[in-house]
């Protein structure tokens, strides 16, 4: 009879679990001898645990199903809270895997004894189990499992004590079923199509699962039949554009854009997707962001069928054979000149490779990146769901496991790229092909332009400080090569061109260290409070005009 680790690991291979992104300790030791008795299971080491939890979120948002981490307790698994986080924002599902003392060692209170599950709730609360007994370990794997599919998707976490990991009698358990999620119901998909055909102004604001092809062309059907305008969630999931596909306008990051967006809609239909309300609160604004008199009509939950229910609504409305309107093929010209943030995105638009999967965590130098690969060839694109930064590199390192055949590109600020770092290294050790560009602008850009925007009066050079990168500059190529990934500096267009030109034509990690200024610097930086607070007293044209120009 095998022992828990060895039945465990052949219950998660059978029900399709095949990645296992680890950072081990002690006790999971058994887990670890165990990798070897199951061949369908592959084990990828992270040398922190954020990059194991990111890892799992990025593979899981292109295989479409659950990898499982390997953590050590309750420090391990907090080290990976995070990812864990952005993942649970995102609806991803993650099988944590965290190994706990031996239950005799708990009252013991050694030196790593802590309260996991209390941790683990954080990001977990759908799912958290400490499994009792090794008899039963596999049957708990299996309802972790069943928990972390589900629709939505979840964090799921088994707590794996060493006895029950270690001792013999393990029992290998037949996978859970398929969820089987139900679309909306009839008389609410009536009711939402009652309410776009009496006209008004009406878009749908689509989620989760709805941004993949299927959801955006039954969606696509009904803008092009009555009119609607197709709105995406502010940080999608996975999000398939490109030429050929029906383009979808995201809600922008900054409230004051977002509730310009949502001006003048009488209905506002939401699918797989929640109300849009401010990222932050600030003083004297709202956040709420649908506008008053606005209705919001739920056409799925995250719990639902989302194309499903699309598919309903297309029949309902009779737009089964509207011609959907789709993105234009087209691409930006190479950039020239000094290198710039924009001119990075430019480029990356010039020469996005078909099938790429883009990781966007280019925070304020990624605001052009939407615009410049619009119309390049179809590819998916990956956002920071849960708004904590280090997400890019890890989710890099899962995509492309999970899509060993598709190009990955992930975009990353430099403040954001050195919160898991690490990820470089585990590129290397893979042989992963991801290209990661990192804006190195020296600076927290973001919270320089969010100190001015919360209105926090006389921020002196104490606090202008604690946002700033420089002295020392951080040497993105060096600390790349020395983890094996080969790298690059690019300072102007013509450098970076290259280098991404190269690092596309060579499958494998590279880095390009693009050294930028700040997109939102200097007396842009100072004029965008005052913009934004403009922005509701001018003519519509006008302040839309000016959103483009800002966030396009
Ligand atoms: C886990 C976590 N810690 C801190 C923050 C706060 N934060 C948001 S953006 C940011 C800095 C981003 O800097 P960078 O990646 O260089 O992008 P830039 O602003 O320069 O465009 C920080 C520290 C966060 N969102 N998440
Ligand atoms: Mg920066």
């Amino acid at each position: 009879m095998p022992n828990g680790a060895q039945a465990l690991l052949q219950t998660l291979a059978d029900a399709g679990i095949e990645v296992c992104f680890s950072n081990p300790g002690t006790s999971e030791m058994h887990f670890v001898a165990a990798l070897d008795s199951e061949p369908r299971m592959r084990a990828v080491l992270a040398l922190f645990e954020g990059v194991a939890t990111g890892a799992a979120d990025g593979y899981a948002r292109m295989a479409g199903k659950p990898a499982a981490t390997l953590l050590h307790l309750g420090c391990g698994l907090g080290n990976g809270l995070a990812n864990l986080h952005n993942a649970r924002k995102g609806k991803v599902p993650v099988l944590n895997i965290v190994g706990d003392h031996a239950t005799h060692h708990v009252p013991l209170d050694a030196q790593l004894q802590s309260d996991i599950e209390t941790v683990a709730r954080n990001v977990s609360p759908g799912f958290v189990r400490t499994s009792r007994s090794t008899a039963d370990l596999c049957r708990d794997a299996v309802d972790a499992i069943k928990a972390a599919r589900g629709l939505p998707g979840q964090v799921a976490t088994l707590v794996l004590p060493a006895d029950v990991s270690w001792g013999e009698g393990g029992v290998p358990c037949p996978p859970p079923p398929a969820p089987a999620p139900e679309p909306a119901d009839d008389a609410c998909v009536d009711a939402i199509a009652h309410a776009i055909r009496a006209g008004g102004r009406c878009a749908l604001l689509l989620g989760g699962q709805a941004l993949r092809e299927p959801g955006l062309l039954a969606a696509a059907r009904i803008a092009a039949q009555h009119g609607a305008k197709l709105f995406c969630e502010v940080f999608p999931t996975r999000l398939e554009r490109g030429a050929g596909l029906p383009a979808v306008e995201r809600i922008a990051y900054l409230a004051e854009l977002a509730s310009l967006q949502l001006a003048g809609f009488e209905h506002l239909v939401l699918v797989d997707a929640k109300a849009p309300v401010s990222f932050f609160a600030y003083p004297g604004k709202q956040g709420e962001l649908v506008p008053d008199g606005c209705n919001v009509h739920t056409l799925a939950t995250p719990a639902q069928d989302a194309v499903a229910s699309l598919d309903k609504l297309v029949a309902a409305l009779d737009a089964a054979r509207a011609v959907p309107a789709l993105q234009a093929a087209a691409r930006p010209s190479l950039p020239r000149g000094r290198l710039t943030a924009p001119k990075v995105c430019k480029a990356v638009g010039a020469l996005l490779p078909e099938r790429a999967i883009l990781i966007d965590e280019a925070i304020t130098s990624g605001l052009m990146l939407g615009v410049m690969t619009e119309g390049g060839p179809h590819h998916d694109l990956i956002t920071l769901t849960g708004g904590a930064i280090g997400q890019a590199l890890p989710n890099a390192v899962g995509a492309a496991i999970a899509c060993p055949d598709r190009p990955v590109i992930a975009l990353v600020g430099d403040g954001t790229a050195m919160y898991t770092i690490q990820a470089l290294w585990t590129l290397a050790r893979e042989n992963l092909d991801v290209t990661a560009v990192i804006f190195n602008n020296a600076s927290y850009s973001v919270l320089n332009v969010e100190l001015d925007r919360v209105g926090a009066e006389r921020a002196g050079p104490k606090a202008r400080s604690q946002l700033d990168l420089h002295g020392p500059v951080l040497d993105f190529a060096r600390l790349a090569q020395g983890m094996g990934v080969h790298a690059v500096r690019a300072d102007t267009a013509a450098d970076f061109c290259k280098a991404l030109e190269y690092a596309l034509a060579h499958p494998g990690p590279h880095l390009i260290d693009a050294r930028v200024p700040e997109s939102l610097g200097g007396a842009k930086r100072r004029l965008l409070p005052w913009l934004l607070r403009a922005l509701p007293w001018l003519p519509p044209a006008l302040a839309r005009g000016l959103k483009r120009k800002i966030a396009p």
